[in-house]
């Protein structure tokens, strides 16, 4: 079963690489101010999810530059998602809103919608 998964997370890569779309380039003014809006911004995700692809396919059409956190391998980011976040579930969106203000997006479509309506993509 183990096996099983591992190797469907390899298919998914590897279709992932072979399909991935080309970013978009922006005025570098533009791409500075979309910058300043995703440094606020990281994706908690498991490298080989088909969801966590899915948002990062999308990041990477629009030139997202959002931290990717590794929730499976990375204890540290495995806690602050289960115990900040509210459970161990990718991908998940955080967003710093503020310092004491921080939004956590769970669920592929609404991370997904919250991208393309934040960055009007
Ligand atoms: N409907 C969710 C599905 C997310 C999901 O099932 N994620 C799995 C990884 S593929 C997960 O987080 N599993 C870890 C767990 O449940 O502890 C989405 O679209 O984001």
């Amino acid at each position: 079963m183990k096996f099983i998964r591992w190797f469907l997370g390899r298919i998914i890569l590897a279709v992932d690489f072979l399909t991935r779309p080309k970013p978009v380039v922006r005025e570098p003014r533009a791409q500075d101010a979309v910058d300043a809006m995703s440094a606020k911004m990281s994706l908690y995700q498991f490298n080989a999810c088909p969801f966590c692809v899915k948002v990062r396919r999308q990041l990477r059409k629009h030139a997202l530059n959002i931290e990717l956190r590794d929730a499976k391998n990375n204890l540290q980011f495995k806690q602050e998602l289960t115990n900040e976040g509210g459970k161990h579930k990718v991908p998940c969106l955080r967003i710093e809103e503020s310092t004491n203000s921080i939004k956590w997006i769970y669920n592929s479509k609404d991370i997904c919608s919250f991208l393309e309506k934040q960055f009007s993509l």
